[in-house]
């Protein structure tokens, strides 16, 4: 079987020298993106980590960027793409050139600040790939909480770990019934493209994959970690990978004897505070959703 390395492309189109912090699982995601959807591609950017290679001089991001405010990336789906259409229809492009549209943007834009944006873009159903960079913090402001950071989690702005429990957005945008919803990790890059590259070749519409994101720097672990922390949250069922395609839900990977959640919590700074009784109480939760994930 071809490794993923021999199946990619070869060129780069995001460049070494970017401004990411050392162990940041953006980088790589990055790589895939670019190389799986090519040249032929324009990013609408939500102000996140993300946008700093596509921002700061010299660009590291090889590919055209809308970067703009935070709410609205979805929106910018929308646009690019219904520009694209009136132009191959006025012949100036040509009809069958394949440009892939995508959104870029961090949990606080997708969940909190432009969950409104994201959500009227799924309904209409406008075509586009809309990628949430799930890091569960504002990390580029300083690591706030948002709807995504989980439940007893350290955050600047939840010093004694937060309270409420984290939002499952994958759930709510494969509730608006678009033709693909997937949940991905930096751990599993070959599941990671071949979702992509399935969202890539689909029919017109709206796909969405959230991408799991261990940060080293928020979620206080040492930045050579970032892949053992990736990969411990789906061993320990905590992060499942699953896709729903046109409706049809399946898990892609069942770990053969989930590993307690306590592997995947001592080793973050973030979890330091935690009770054996919370340890517990999440150890349940993952249970329960697994029971749910039996087909
Ligand atoms: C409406 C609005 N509020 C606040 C900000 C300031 N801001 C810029 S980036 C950022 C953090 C974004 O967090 P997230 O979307 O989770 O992405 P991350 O930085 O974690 O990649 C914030 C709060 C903004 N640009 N726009």
């Amino acid at each position: 079987m071809r490794t993923l390395a021999e199946t990619l492309p070869k060129e780069e189109l995001f460049h070494s020298g970017h401004p990411l912090c050392p162990g940041c699982p953006g980088g790589m995601m990055l790589r895939w993106i670019t190389k799986t959807l090519g040249k032929n591609s324009i990013c609408s950017m939500a102000a996140t980590c993300m946008a700093l290679p596509a921002m700061v001089y010299p660009h590291s991001l090889e590919i055209p960027c809308l970067y703009i405010a935070m709410a609205p990336s979805p929106a910018g789906i929308t646009g690019v793409s219904a520009a694209i259409k009136i132009l191959k229809r006025k012949g100036r492009i040509p009809a069958d050139r394949k440009i892939s549209v995508f959104a870029l943007a961090g949990d606080g834009s997708a969940g909190d600040i432009g969950m409104a944006s994201l959500s009227g873009a799924a309904e209409r159903n406008d075509d586009g790939i809309f990628f949430c960079f799930d890091n569960e913090a504002y990390m580029n402001t300083g690591i706030q909480r948002s709807s995504s950071t989980p439940r007893f989690s350290w955050t600047t702005s939840t010093i004694k770990g937060k309270p409420e429990k984290k939002k499952d957005l994958p759930r709510i945008m494969a509730a608006h019934d678009i033709p693909y919803v997937a949940t991905v990790s930096v751990a599993y890059p070959d599941d990671f493209v071949r979702k992509l590259e399935k969202a890539r070749d689909m029919e017109p519409g709206f796909k969405y994959l959230h991408v799991h994101s261990p940060c080293p720097t928020g979620w206080r672990f040492p930045e050579s970690k970032t892949i053992e922390i990736a990969r411990l949250a789906v061993e320990t069922g905590l992060w499942i990978l699953y896709e729903v395609d046109h409706g049809s839900l399946k898990v892609n990977f069942r770990p053969e004897k989930r590993r307690p959640i306590e592997d995947y919590l001592r080793p973050q700074g973030r979890f330091r505070e935690l009770s054996q009784k919370d340890i517990q109480s999440i150890q349940d939760r993952i249970d329960n959703r697994w029971r749910d994930m039996r087909n």
